[in-house]
Parts: structure tokens; C-alpha cells; sequence
């Protein structure tokens, strides 16, 4: 480890990297690939991010394995072996630690090491971070590999801390198995978190009461077990099944049904046939069914009437499948994959309890009140979500040039160029940032994509012997214009999502994704090819 220098004893790197999820240990692979030294730090007591807190019965990617892994080496795809169409949270977790063991990651990871600050000096133009124990590291490069819902939502009940049984959250979730037999459990959230593990958890509960704010849509994940053949097929060229996905939109979907054009072109009874083909196929296929179906509130229709059928086809009671149907467009909150939500309400131990008029009225020691109506409870488990895109980066202090605070910066709404770097905030890089594809691509995709812009960007600047990057004022008004134009050619502002913030009271309302991943990779290329159009260069050592 480089060691401090005199006066200051903040420990000095080339780069540091905040998390050690999927982006951060991409990064620091590709960094330490540039000869940097290289410190990441992690919160956690180990590697995996997403997959390391949220250890929820029934967790699993809503991608399909063969999609979410990574790309950059190819003997990594060979040697791991998915057991599962859709891996679950333990899987991937161990896919995670499986890379970090193979490129002998873990000797530059901090964990259990919270970061609550990152400070620019501008003069010496270096990051300092200090952690929460009150370690400080410098560098000139900070990497904010941070994710995008990885700040967990608490829902402000009265009298929170009243309950006295088992209390648990989806995000972080206990390391030990928690066990449901017999016992009376509650589920307050039914987005993707609660529309996984209430399956799993009505299997055993004595009782399970889902209290529904809003229902979401989900289509059938049809999870199964991944074929020797299927593998073979798809990791014989792993890296075309990628550029595949691109191609198709989102970096994922190579080997589903093709999108067909308008769905106003599609005759209504071809129409039917193309949607059904594609829900008995399982997966976000049905909502890729016809080109304009986020885009048009007339073809959305279409694929939503077709899913509050199959609600209303599979769940007995007429007022619970009523409740369970969303009126929404489809897609434009985050849809949800399932392995027999639906089904799960026809159990007798299964209750759904309609909260969208009268909300959770408080906890009390024995359960919760709703309604004036008392819900005895042994077991609470909410599912209530994240501050999605920027919550974790706002949650630190990030100071830029002139001490402006990132908070500052985006009072009204968080502005970047290319979700990957923000003015006044010199050699920060934010991986999957607010701006960027993210959470509406495959984020295995995205995030390599970004690690390698970032590493290209640093290689860049190392042999030019420039000390900093940064986004100018232009391009970054020029860029939120462009992913303003693209979300207002899409239905996504319109529903009240965890996209636009809708989810946290008083967060700004912007929709924080560029839509289109193959569109979004060209226009990155396109500004490394004319010498990093739209950022200033510094001179002097790096
Ligand atoms: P989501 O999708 O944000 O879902 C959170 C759920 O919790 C949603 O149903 C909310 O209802 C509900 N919620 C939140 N606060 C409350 C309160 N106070 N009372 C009642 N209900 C509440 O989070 P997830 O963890 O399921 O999924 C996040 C993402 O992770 C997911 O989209 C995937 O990308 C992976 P609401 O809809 O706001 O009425």
C-alpha cells in the first residue's frame, strides 16, 4: 500500500472506487489493467453489491443468466456455468465472488468500509475519501461504482420502532435463513422485491397478509433449468450474444422472439397470437412484442388489456384479481417477472389487504393498524424499495471544485454528461449514473460499457499527461436536453416510478434514464473519436 506522505496522512492511490458490486469489481480489474494503483472500498463485509444485501427468499435476476454476466474475458464465460434460466441472489453472489477470487480482486477492497465523503482539492487536483471509522484516501481518479438502487428506502411509519416481533427489510436481508413456518407475516410492497418473495414466503407462513399500496404488472418468468446444449451455444461466442442484445435495445433478449413493428400494424387476432407466444416464452418478452409499446399509450394498451386478462384468468376471486390489475400503463413503472405471484393468492393462508385509500395507519407492538383495523403479526417484512439512481451518491458528502456540494448541483434534478461525469466535479466518474442507460439496459452491459469508457478516458489522459477531465457546462445542458427529448418520446414520465423519483417525497421529478443502449454506446464512441467532445482538459501530470 503506498504509504502516506509527512503531514498528511491520508493514504495516496492513483484511483479509488467506491463499491465492490459488479461495477466496482470490473473497475478495478480494468484500472489495475492500466498499471494504477488501485483502492476500492465497500460497505459491506463482502463483494457482490445488490446481490450481497438483498438476500430475500426468492431473489433472483429479472435477466436471464446467459445475459447477466460479463463479456470481457472469455474464459470466465466458458468456466462458469449458470444452473438456471433466471440465477437466484445465491448464484449470483457466488458468480461475484468466483471473479473476485479468479482476478485476485479482494486484496485491494476495503470491506465494511461505509465511504461519507469525497472532497476535490483543486489544487493538488486529488479526491480525498473519508470513510465512516474516519480513514482518509487520496487519488486522482474517484470512480463511483455506488449502483443505482442501493440506498434503501424506510418507510416512515408511525411509530416504527413500535413493533416487538421479527422485522426484516428485502434490501438487508439476514445472512442467516429466517424462518416463516406456521407464523403470521405481513408484506408491506409489492414491487419486484415483494412480488419474488411473497411465493416463497406464503410456502410456509401460517398466514400471509400482502398490503398493496399499487399493483404492478408482472409477466411469468418461466424460470428453468439452463441445458449443457444452451450454454454451449450461447458462450461459443459470447461476446456476438452481447452485441446481439445491443442491437435488440437493451443488451439482453438475443434469442426471445423477434419485436414486431407498430402494433397498429399487427391485425388484432396476429396481435394476440405474437403476445401469447412471447408470455408462454417467459420474461420482459411480451412487453418487447411490438416496437412502439413504450412509446405509444395505444400500443401499450394493447399489452396491458392483454396482461389483466391473464391476471384475471389465474387469480380466483373477481375483487382480488380486481385489486391485483394495475390501471397503468404497462412497462412505464418497473415491470416485475414472477414465479406464481398471481397464483399465490388463491392459497387460504393468502390475504390481500388494499392500502391505496386508507395507508398503514401505525405499527404497534403486536402488528399494524390499517384502516382502523388491527392486523396481528409475528413476522414483518417490507419491501418498500430504494432512492433509486442518485440516493447513494447523495447520501455521501461530494464536493467538487470550489467545495460546491454535489447536493447543490442537483437541487433540481441530477445533471450529468452521459451519466458518467458532472461539472464542477473534475475526474469523478460515476458508473451507471443518472443520464446513462442503467436500469433500463442490462446492467452487466452497461456497466462494462462505462468501466471501459472510464478506463479508455484515464488511459487517454495519463498519455496526453493531462491531470484532469471535466464535463464542460455546455455539454452537460445539451445532454440532459437529449435524454429529456428521448423520455418525452417514451411513455416513462407520465407514471408516477422510482425512474422519475416518484417514490422518494420531495425528490425532484426527472426521469433519470437515457433511453436506447445501442444509440447511447454510439454517441460515447462518437466523443472519444473527436478528442472527448464536450469535456475540458487540464494540462500538467496526471
Ligand atoms: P419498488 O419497486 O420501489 O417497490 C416498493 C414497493 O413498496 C411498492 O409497491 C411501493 O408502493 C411500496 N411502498 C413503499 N413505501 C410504502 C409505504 N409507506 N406504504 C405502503 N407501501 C409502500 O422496490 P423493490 O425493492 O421491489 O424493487 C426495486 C428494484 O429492484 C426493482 O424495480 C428492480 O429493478 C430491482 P407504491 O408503488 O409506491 O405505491
Amino acid at each position: 500500500m503506498p504509504p502516506g506522505n509527512g503531514s498528511d496522512p491520508a493514504r495516496r492511490f492513483d484511483a479509488l472506487v467506491v463499491g465492490a458490486g459488479f461495477a466496482g469489481l470490473y473497475a478495478l480489474h480494468r484500472l489495475r489493467g492500466l498499471g494504477l494503483s488501485v483502492r476500492v472500498l465497500e460497505a459491506g463485509s463482502g463483494v457482490g453489491g445488490t446481490w450481497y444485501w438483498n438476500r430475500y427468499p426468492g431473489a433472483r435476476c429479472d435477466i436471464e443468466s446467459l445475459d447477466y454476466s460479463y463479456s470481457f474475458s472469455d474464459e470466465l464465460a466458458r468456466e462458469w456455468e449458470w444452473t438456471e434460466r433466471y440465477a437466484t441472489q445465491a448464484e449470483i453472489l457466488r458468480y461475484a465472488e468466483h471473479v473476485a477470487d479468479r482476478f485476485e480482486l479482494r486484496r485491494d477492497i476495503s470491506f465494511d468500509t461505509r465511504v461519507v465523503s469525497a472532497v476535490f482539492d483543486e489544487r493538488a487536483s486529488e479526491w480525498t475519501l473519508t470513510t465512516e471509522a474516519g480513514d482518509r484516501l487520496r487519488a486522482p481518479f474517484c470512480v463511483m461504482a455506488t449502483g443505482c438502487l442501493s440506498a434503501p428506502l424506510e418507510p416512515d411509519f408511525a411509530d416504527r420502532d413500535a413493533f416487538s416481533g421479527e422485522l426484516y427489510y428485502t434490501n438487508r436481508w439476514p445472512h442467516e435463513p429466517v424462518d416463516f413456518t406456521g407464523k403470521r407475516v405481513g408484506v408491506i410492497g409489492t414491487g419486484s422485491s415483494g412480488i419474488q418473495a411473497i411465493p416463497e414466503i406464503a410456502k410456509t407462513a401460517g398466514s400471509l397478509s400482502v398490503f398493496q399500496r399499487t399493483p404492478n404488472f408482472s409477466f411469468p418468468a418461466r424460470n428453468e433449468p439452463l441445458s449443457d446444449e444452451e450454454q454451449g451455444a450461447v458462450k461459443a461466442d459470447y461476446r456476438g450474444h452481447r452485441q446481439r442484445g445491443i442491437e435488440r435495445g437493451g443488451g439482453f433478449g438475443a434469442r426471445w422472439a423477434p419485436v414486431l413493428g407498430p402494433a397498429a400494424d399487427v391485425p388484432p387476432g396476429e396481435q394476440r397470437e405474437a403476445l401469447e407466444e412471447r408470455w408462454e416464452g417467459g420474461g420482459l418478452a411480451v412487453l418487447s412484442c411490438f416496437e412502439d409499446a413504450l412509446a405509444n399509450p395505444e400500443a401499450n394498451a394493447v399489452v396491458a388489456e392483454f396482461v389483466r386478462e391473464k391476471i384475471a384468468g389465474v387469480v380466483d376471486d373477481p375483487e382480488t384479481a380486481a385489486l391485483l390489475s394495475p390501471d397503468t400503463m404497462v412497462g412505464c413503472k418497473r415491470p416485475c417477472l414472477d414465479t406464481g405471484y398471481f397464483e399465490t393468492f388463491n392459497r387460504p393462508n393468502v390475504r390481500l389487504v388494499d392500502i391505496s385509500e386508507a395507508p398503514i395507519e401505525r405499527l404497534t407492538p403486536k402488528g399494524l393498524v390499517t384502516d382502523g383495523v388491527d392486523h396481528p403479526l409475528d413476522v414483518l417484512v417490507l419491501a418498500t424499495g430504494f432512492d433509486a439512481m442518485t440516493g447513494a451518491l447523495l447520501r455521501m458528502d461530494v464536493r467538487g471544485r470550489g467545495g460546491r456540494r454535489l447536493a447543490d448541483a442537483w437541487r433540481e434534478g441530477p445533471r450529468t454528461y452521459l451519466g458518467l461525469a458532472v461539472h464542477g466535479f473534475p475526474n469523478l466518474f460515476l458508473v451507471t449514473g443518472p443520464g446513462s442507460p442503467s436500469v433500463l439496459s442490462n446492467m452487466m452491459a452497461a456497466i462494462e460499457q462505462h468501466v471501459d469508457w472510464i478506463t479508455g478516458c484515464i488511459a487517454h489522459l495519463r498519455e496526453r499527461g493531462a491531470r484532469s477531465i471535466e464535463a464542460t457546462r455546455e455539454a452537460e445542458a445539451a445532454w440532459i436536453e437529449d435524454v429529456s427529448e428521448l423520455a418525452d418520446a417514451s411513455i416513462y414520465p407520465t407514471c408516477n416510478s422510482w425512474y422519475v423519483g416518484a417514490n422518494v417525497p420531495g425528490k425532484p421529478r426527472v426521469f433519470m434514464v437515457y433511453l436506447g443502449l445501442a444509440g447511447y454506446i454510439e454517441r460515447c464512441n462518437e466523443i472519444v473519436a473527436k478528442g472527448y467532445e464536450g469535456f475540458a482538459l487540464s494540462p500538467g501530470g496526471a
